[in-house]
């Protein structure tokens, strides 16, 4: 019987955003899922480090969010995000926080696990890649992410390119707004398609600063609204994936998912492997351009609401 951890409650903080907590200064969150299992080693290290160096040159903290040992930690040391990154970690969402703590056990932590986590902590703020949402043929297969469902009822800003492209996006934002997640479009009139800058549908609402977004995200919460917010940002134009090798690989990966009966928690890696072996590393450079982005981008909210 593995031992068991009765005493864990609340997440354990680094020293240096317990301390950037306690003095108020802008703290963004990081996933781990998307250095587990979304990017393949060993970029995903050098990865870890340039989100982090991304997020301290907006001048906020970084808190890349895991759990380890069964501790859920915020804010994670060089060593902790080498083993985050050496391979072998589960996927938690947050129906499995529970078990990894009780358990004893080591985990990546996706969109809607990170955002309870440093939502517990304290931290505001949350930089992606894409989130996750409602999968095609969602209507016979149900492949909801809980992502939405942690939206819903996470009070934290999210910042990310849109939902993966792999997704139907007209269901995954029709669900947002049953859901009352504001959706932001940054310097954008098209919701981002994560590998692609405009997925094909309007943003419900466009801004063009920070600063906006911290008023939106104060009088959000000043109105009583537990939900997230949404603020999607398009990638980069000199790093957005070539449309025609993007459709390709998309149908590829979609026809190699059903043929391999590839279900639940691992479709999404799935098909991001499919498309960094397939896109000889184009979609890979895509990605990281992107997250990094939303880092920068997610500090200097931070860095606003902390203000
Ligand atoms: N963004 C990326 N790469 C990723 C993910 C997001 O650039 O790998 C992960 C996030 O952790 C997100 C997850 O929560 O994909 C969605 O998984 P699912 O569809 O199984 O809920
Ligand atoms: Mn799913």
């Amino acid at each position: 019987m593995p031992h068991v951890h009765e005493s864990v409650r609340s997440p354990v903080t680094s020293p240096d955003v317990a301390a950037a907590l306690a003095d108020g200064r802008g703290v963004v969150a990081l996933e781990s899922t998307l250095l587990a299992h979304g990017l393949p080693a060993p970029q995903n290290r050098a990865a870890a480090e340039e989100l982090e160096a991304a997020v301290r040159a907006h001048g906020a903290v970084p808190a890349t969010v895991a759990v380890l040992d069964g501790v859920p930690r915020v804010g994670l040391s060089a060593a902790e995000l080498d083993r985050v990154c050496a391979g072998g970690l589960d996927k938690l969402s947050v129906r499995d926080l529970g078990v990894a703590v009780g358990l004893g056990g080591d985990g990546a932590t996706t969109v809607a696990a990170t955002a309870a986590l440093a939502r517990a902590a304290g931290v505001q703020v949350f930089a992606t890649g894409g989130l996750g949402g409602v999968h095609r043929g969602a209507r016979d297969s149900w492949d909801v992410s809980a992502d939405l469902a942690a939206l819903a009822g996470t009070g934290i800003v999210v910042v990310c390119s849109g939902v993966k492209s792999i997704l139907d996006v007209a269901a995954t934002l029709e669900v947002l707004e049953t859901e009352s997640v504001p959706v932001l479009g940054y310097r954008t009139d098209a919701f981002p398609g994560f590998y692609r800058r405009d997925s094909g549908h309007p943003v419900p609402w466009r801004v063009d600063e920070p600063a906006q977004v911290a008023a939106i995200w104060r009088a959000h919460r000043g109105l009583g609204s537990a939900s997230g917010l949404v603020l999607a940002q398009p990638v980069p134009v000199a790093d957005e994936l070539d449309g025609a090798l993007h459709d390709r690989l998309l149908a590829g990966g979609l026809t190699l998912l059903a043929e391999r009966g590839v279900t639940g928690k691992d479709v999404t890696p799935a098909l991001l492997e499919h498309f960094h072996a397939g896109s000889g590393g184009a979609s890979l450079a895509t990605n990281l351009a992107l997250v990094k982005a939303n880092a920068g981008l997610a500090a200097q909210v931070a860095v606003e609401l902390a203000r």
